[in-house]
């Protein structure tokens, strides 16, 4: 298994449109990303500082780099841009986390 994860950020006011939105996602955004390898795929949030953490597990033939690129992928970030703290183009900010404990 690989592991990856990451932290993004909340926008205040806007948790529960963020979750709204995640039950209603798109069927072609879960067959992106599960062909791009991801099998599991978790979202947790800090209330207290709207901090996101993103974990991800990964199949070994996995292509997640080329996922900024697909038209899908950056659709759903358009339509999530007004919710998240993003960069320029409104790909989510994203500050990478170490891995300091696994129990499989
Ligand atoms: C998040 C953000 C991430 C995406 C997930 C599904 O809010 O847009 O980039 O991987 O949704």
């Amino acid at each position: 298994m690989i592991g990856r994860a990451f932290r993004m950020k909340l926008k205040p006011g806007t948790v529960e449109e963020y979750k709204r939105r995640h039950d209603e996602i798109w069927p072609e955004l879960v067959d992106l990303l599960k062909n791009s390898g991801i099998y599991d795929y978790s979202i947790f949030l800090d209330e207290e500082t709207l901090h996101l953490f993103a974990v991800l597990k990964l199949w070994p033939d996995q292509n997640i780099a080329a996922l900024p690129e697909h038209p899908v992928m950056r659709r759903w970030w358009d339509h999530m841009a007004d919710l998240m703290e993003v960069e320029p183009g409104n790909r989510p900010r994203e500050w990478p986390l170490v891995q300091m404990f696994h129990l499989a």
